[in-house]
């Protein structure tokens, strides 16, 4: 029975892990694509906006509101990538190097250190260390500013 039990949790968790990774979306219209990503970026930088302010002392330290935005930075982290490579995604606005296409393992490896760090950002909000919380949206907006150097125009 143990050994059921065990072999039902491991497969559960494979496939919880494979459907997770399998996940992945982008508008087909390059101009969608455009904006979809933009409006993703843009809304992750706003509710990291109002962890950064808890982690400097800007804005009162609040445990649920602080754990809500993680959770929305970590949803938001998995949603911009793919719109990259859509055809005409590169027209209109926009501050993306050229790189992002020459040097895609490293762009997309700067993706994957960004939704490893929310994934940790909101496993440190379930708990009740401040400081740790604190520190971890500093590691996490290290992850930002490192894809920001590289790939995107200044
Ligand atoms: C933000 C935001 C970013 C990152 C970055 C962190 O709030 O909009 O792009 O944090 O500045 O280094």
């Amino acid at each position: 029975m143990k050994k059921i039990v065990a072999a039902t949790a491991l497969i559960g968790a494979l496939i919880g892990a494979t459907t997770v990774q399998a996940q992945s979306f982008a508008p087909a219209k390059g101009e969608d694509a455009l904006r979809y990503r933009q409006s993703t970026l843009f809304l992750m930088g706003q509710h990291f906006g109002v962890l950064g302010a808890m982690a400097k002392g800007d804005r009162p330290f609040d445990a649920a509101s602080f754990a809500w935005n993680a959770k929305e930075v970590e949803n938001f982290s998995h949603l911009p990538w793919d719109s990259f490579w859509v055809a005409g995604a590169d027209q209109g606005k926009h501050r993306m190097k050229p790189e992002i296409f020459t040097e895609k393992d490293k762009f997309l490896g700067y993706a994957k250190q960004l939704q490893d760090e929310t994934a940790k950002l909101v496993q440190v909000a379930s708990g009740s260390d401040v400081a740790a919380a604190k520190a971890q949206v500093a590691a996490t907006g290290k992850a930002c500013g490192q894809c920001h150097d590289a790939f995107r125009v200044k």
